[in-house]
């Protein structure tokens, strides 16, 4: 019998929702109960292509809207390779953002379409589960102010969050909407049963596309 393969989980979400404080919980988690699990995090910031988007986000140099929004799918694509191998090692991926970010906050952008800003990142590895970390801005107004980086507006925060609104209504993608104006340990009680539910389903099934 072969290795089963392991599960594409993503958390996405608006600035502050707790993403990253969730992805590590749940690596953790998974690891205590016996799963091989691993954290990814998109943009990845180390690769030559995550470099110019970090020093983008950081606002050390300008791009192109349609020309950044390009980096930031080309960021997940190199990531590809390693992503499906980890998988058929049955090793579960747990993500920071993937394209939905990408989509969401391009989308808010002036003259950009859904449709323009999902057609690069047609054919990425499907996720086997997306949980959306869904926060009212002002509840989370507590966690500590923007930081400096590029697209840390409120105003921008507003516009991305009603584009995710859009995206999660789309059938073909496995969304979980999760209240995460909770506890910490609410919260992650929660992403940790979905998680467990969509890697005992993804074990027998082929890895999808986007
Ligand atoms: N982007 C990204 C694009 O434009 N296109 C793309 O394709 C992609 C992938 C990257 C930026 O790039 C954009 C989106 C972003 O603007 P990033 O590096 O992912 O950004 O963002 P960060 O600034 O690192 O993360 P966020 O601001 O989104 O925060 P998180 O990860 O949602 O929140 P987290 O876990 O860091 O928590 C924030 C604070 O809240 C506390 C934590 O302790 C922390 O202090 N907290 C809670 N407090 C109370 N109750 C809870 N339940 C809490 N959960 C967390
Ligand atoms: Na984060």
């Amino acid at each position: 019998m072969g290795v089963r393969r392991g599960a594409l989980i993503v958390l996405e979400g608006v600035d502050r929702a707790g993403k990253t404080t969730q992805c590590k919980r749940l690596v953790q988690a998974l690891r205590d109960s016996g799963k091989e699990a691993e954290m990814m995090r998109f943009p990845d910031r180390t690769t030559m292509i995550g470099q110019l988007i970090s020093s983008y986000l950081e606002k050390k140099s300008n791009l192109e809207d349609h020309t950044v929004h390009l980096l930031f799918s080309a960021n997940r694509w190199e990531q590809v390779p390693l992503m499906k191998k980890k998988l058929e090692q049955g090793i579960s991926l747990v993500v920071d953002r993937y394209a939905f970010s990408g989509v969401a906050f391009t989308s808010a952008k002036p003259g950009f379409s859904l449709e323009w800003c999902q057609n690069p990142d047609v054919g990425l590895p499907k996720p086997d589960l997306v949980m959306f970390l869904q926060v009212n801005p002002a509840e989370v107004a507590g966690r500590g102010g923007f930081g400096d980086e590029r697209y840390e507006t409120s105003v921008f925060q507003r516009a991305v969050q009603q584009k995710f609104e859009q995206l999660i209504k789309d059938p073909s993608v496995n969304w979980k909407v999760i209240d995460a104006a909770r506890s910490i340990e609410d919260v992650h009680t929660e992403i940790k049963t979905l998680s467990e539910n969509a890697i005992n389903i993804a074990e027998n099934q082929p890895i999808g596309e986007l």
